[in-house]
Order: C-alpha cells, then structure tokens, then sequence
C-alpha cells in the first residue's frame, strides 16, 4: 500500500516544500530518490544515524559507485541529517517529541509525495532502565505517558488532541525473536515517555527538584510494577503518528543505567558507543532477513514466469503437432 498524508490541504497545494529537511516537490525528484524506501530507521543523534548507515551499508552488502561516500540528504536544513542506503533511510530525529514530531510529519509527506510503498518505521535509541542494568536491549511492546496513558498528547488550535499509540504486532514480536539470538541481554515490555530527561524522569540531579528521594523511587516503583522496562522522551508520538499515517513501526532502545539505583550517565565512550550499536544489530538483522525474503520472492517469481513461459513454447511446439485447443494451463 502506498504511505498517504491525510490532509487535504496538502492536496491542493502546487508544491511542498518540507522545510526541516530540505527537500522538495518543486525541488527535488522525490519518486526517484525515495520511491523505493522500504525500512526507515530514525535515533537521535546525526552521529549514530551516519554510522548506523554505514553498518547497515556493510551488513546488507550495499555498494556505493567508486569513490562516492554517504552524504547528509538533509545538512542543507541544518536541523535533520538523513542518509540512504537502498531501501533504508536512517535519520536523526532530535531529542524529544515536539523535534520528532516535526520530522514525522515531513518524513510522512516525503514517503507518500515519493510514492513508496509498505515501509516498516524503526526508532533507535536510548533509554534508562527500570530495574534493567546498561547495555540491556529492550523491545517495546507498548508505549505509555508519564502519567501511564498509552496516547500522545498534543495541542491543536487550543485544545488537548490524545492520539492512540500503536505499534506493530507482527515487527515487534519478530524484532523480541532477533534480539534473544543476540549476545546481550534483551527483554521486551512497556516504555515510558517523558517531556523531560530530568524531573519528567524523576532525576534528582537537575537545576530544579521538589521531590524527595523516596518520592523518586515510589514513582520509578510503580512503572515497575505496571511492566515498564525503560524510560525515554520520543515513542509516545513515534507510535501514535506513524499509526496515524498508517504504518508500521516498532521501538529498540538500549538502556544506559538502571534508574533504581542512580540518575548520572558516566559509562565510558568506548563502553556506550558499543552499547548504541546494540539496537542497530536488532534492527539490520530484520532488515537482513527481509530483504532476503524478498530476494527468494523474487527469484521464485522470475523462475514460475520463465518455466511457465517454456510450458507455453512447448505447448506451442506440441500443437503444431496435435489439433487440441482446449488446453488451459495457469
Ligand atoms: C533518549 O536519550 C535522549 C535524552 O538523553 C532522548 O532523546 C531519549 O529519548
Ligand atoms: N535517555 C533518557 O531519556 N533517559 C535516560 O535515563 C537515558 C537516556
């Protein structure tokens, strides 16, 4: 199915211009640089996006034209970076829902305008986790609020609009499968999104905090006890928009620290760039397996086309020889 934006104002306008990320109806070939998109993969640093293009490069065997290297689609916007590797789009969202969802809505227009078809949405990220130590990858099954609502709140002309929040059945439970054959430890549950790193997340090491430890940890407690496995400030609205646009999207996020038991990231580099890339594996080994699927698709397909097409030469040859007509081959 082709990716749509519901909005008919978009349809009357002459020409889309996507501000945020510097591309263009009037400027650009969307169709031709985006019509084969098929896995949009979104974290939020240009850096961890740039090298998940390239692994995901290496991993499904992608080969650039000699001398060429990736180029940032978007550093002209100076706000996105995107990369495209094939069918894969990997692009920085930014920190936070109001930056992610700005992106959605013009990554949304972009894939649709481009004409693309079925294109599975992963987020790839970071997190803290609840009673879960760093490194540990987890899957997101469900997405709530700090308020432990499974809906994106936003403001429209004034009013409080609550969008539901859905992510894929069929991706996440694959994308649990992959990560249990991984070499780190992963689980699947609920995630909790904040519009705050610090006292949204029930920090004590922020500017402010009129909260006292023990309010702290009775909060952290109670998402523990509702499922929560990890706290993060995008999937809330990455869930509800991409439902909203009617495709499919999942979440893997690494957790940096366990929030039982501190609020301060200090993990050396070396150890966190390792950790980052965790998600990425989970993610280029779904994309891996799709597209082999898809290869043996076609392979199938081109064979059934040039047996049938032999069955018709034959069938050709032999009826020159004997008068029936009446055969019916499909
Ligand atoms: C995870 O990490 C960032 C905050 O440090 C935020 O973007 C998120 O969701
Ligand atoms: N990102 C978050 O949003 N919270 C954390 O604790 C770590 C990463």
């Amino acid at each position: 199915m082709k990716v749509e934006y519901k909005n008919p104002h978009v349809k009357q306008m002459k020409e889309d211009f996507l501000y945020h990320i510097g591309l263009g109806t009037a400027t650009h070939n969307l169709p031709e640089m985006f019509g084969d998109v098929k896995f949009v993969c979104m974290g939020g640093t240009p850096n961890r996006m740039e090298f998940f293009a390239n692994f995901i490069m290496k991993e499904i065997g992608y080969k650039l034209p000699p001398g060429a290297s990736l180029q940032d689609i978007s550093r002209h916007s100076h706000r996105y970076a995107m990369f495209k590797v094939g069918p894969v789009l990997s692009i920085s969202h930014g920190m936070g829902v109001p930056s992610l969802s700005i992106l959605m809505h013009e990554v949304i227009k972009l894939l649709a305008h481009a004409g693309a078809t079925d294109p599975v949405f992963f987020r790839i990220g970071t997190s803290g986790g609840i009673g879960l130590e760093g490194g540990t990858v987890v899957v997101s099954r469900e997405t709530i609020d700090g308020r432990m609502r499974p809906v994106h709140e936003t403001v429209v002309l004034g009013e409080q609009v609550l969008r539901p929040c859905v992510l894929d059945e069929g991706v996440t439970s694959e994308l649990v499968e992959l990560s249990e054959s991984m070499n780190f430890h992963a689980v699947a549950g609920k995630t909790v999104c904040t519009h705050d790193f610090y006292e949204g997340q029930g920090r004590l090491d922020g500017a402010f905090c009129d909260y006292s430890e023990a309010d702290k940890l009775d909060y952290l407690r109670r998402l523990n006890e509702a499922g929560v496995k990890n706290i993060e400030m995008e999937s809330t609205a990455f869930a509800a928009l991409t439902h909203a646009a009617g495709v499919k999207a999942a979440i893997v996020c690494v957790v940096l620290l366990n929030r039982l038991k501190g609020d301060q990231i200090s993990t050396s580099k070396e150890v966190m760039a390792e950790w980052q890339n965790r998600p990425q594996k989970v993610v280029a080994a779904y994309i891996k397996k799709h597209l082999n699927l898809q290869q043996k698709k076609s392979e199938a397909q081109a064979a059934r086309q040039k047996n049938n097409l032999s069955r018709f030469t034959s069938y050709e040859d032999q009826s020159a020889m004997t008068p029936t007509n009446s055969i019916c081959e499909n």
